[in-house]
């Protein structure tokens, strides 16, 4: 294309769903409808997070807001959001939020053939000091949805349809991956549109940056010791990794995607399964990282093939660049040979 055909060829969110449909000719749209709730409700936490801090300023935040409701906290009202979105869509199941200790199973009369795990708003501790946060989700098919149960969604992340996240920074992009390939989605604000920025992102094999929370060193194992110690004072002669840790999953992960390198977030002797929750953390992050050529591990296994037994169950993981995993994949191997 010209240059000036490109910028008229808008390539929505809902046409790229639209063409990955047409790649399943059994395919009936109900994926599309659900991703264009799934979207909208992006577009909400996108208006809402970019106001958070002037509803601050002029007061609407803590007790009562000039309607006098009560002001919600945001990942609250994102919530919220999100659920009535996805279950109005008339295409959900079962619904598993990191904002709700139960699982939520959409009345029959409404129920589609998908099950949605996500977290509305990952990170949310940020919000007060500007940093970017997030929304991760990933998406399974229910087995019968007259038979729905939580074994629906107790499933390893390799039976995942689709994964992806919405970042909440200097623009708003929506990262998505529905099983070919990794694409993102700028929100252009004057359109209320994602459109397709980044097609068919592929994570550089090997990165010069690791993420981690060193503040956790001294609880760390052997292997994770090992590799950062590798990062900082490489025994190769190689130059010494950056460290860049944001603190907020979405944006590390998104730094890792395009730029390369390892994100981790190890187990430790206080948190032996650390930190992040497989089924709307580690899960649709490390399809992300497989589907745009990476990889992802959990010091014992590949990411995607951790069966969970509860839904808020946690994982640790490292994630990102292939070769980068690679090398503390082998030190764990190692370990567990000795
Ligand atoms: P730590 C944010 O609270 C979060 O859930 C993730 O977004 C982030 O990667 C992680 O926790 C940060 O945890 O222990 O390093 O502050």
């Amino acid at each position: 294309h010209s240059a000036d055909a490109q910028r008229t060829d808008l390539m929505t969110i809902t046409r790229h769903v639209l063409n990955e449909q047409s790649k399943h000719p059994e395919a009936r749209g109900d994926f599309t409808i659900l991703m264009s709730n799934l979207v909208l409700g992006c577009k909400f936490v996108c208006s809402a997070v970019n106001k958070a801090g002037l509803a601050k300023l002029i007061g609407l935040a803590g007790d009562t807001n000039v309607q006098g409701e009560e002001q919600k906290k945001l990942d609250v009202l994102s919530n919220e959001v999100f659920v009535k979105a996805l279950t109005s869509s008339g295409r959900t199941c079962i619904l598993v939020s990191e904002e709700d200790e139960e699982a939520t199973f959409v009345d029959p009369s409404l129920r589609g053939r998908y099950c949605v795990v996500f977290d509305p708003l990952d990170g949310s501790s940020n919000i007060d000091c500007g940093v970017s946060i997030g929304t991760i989700f990933g998406i399974y098919m229910v087995r019968d949805k007259n038979e729905a149960s939580l074994y629906d969604v107790l499933q390893p992340g390799n039976q995942m349809l689709a994964a992806g996240y919405c970042l909440y920074g200097s623009s708003c992009m929506l990262v998505l991956s529905t099983g070919s390939g990794v694409n993102g989605f700028t929100l252009d604000p004057s359109l209320g549109e994602f459109i397709l920025t980044h097609p068919d992102i592929k994570i550089p094999k090997k990165g010069k940056i690791y993420s981690v929370n060193e503040g956790n060193a001294q609880n760390w194992d052997e292997p994770t010791s090992k590799y950062v110690e590798n990062c900082k004072y490489p025994k190769d002669g190689s130059s010494p990794k950056s460290l860049r840790y944001v603190g907020s999953m979405v944006a590390d992960v998104h730094r890792t995607l395009l730029y390369g390198g390892i994100f981790l977030y190890p187990a430790d002797n206080k948190s032996p399964d650390g930190k992040l929750r497989v089924l709307y953390e580690v899960f649709p992050m490390s399809f992300l990282m497989e589907q745009a050529g990476g990889q992802a591990f959990t010091g014992k296994q590949r990411a995607l093939d951790l069966v969970p037994t509860k839904i808020h169950q946690r994982s640790p993981i490292f994630l990102g660049s292939y070769d980068d995993v690679e090398e503390i994949k082998a030190l764990y191997v190692k370990e567990a040979k000795a």
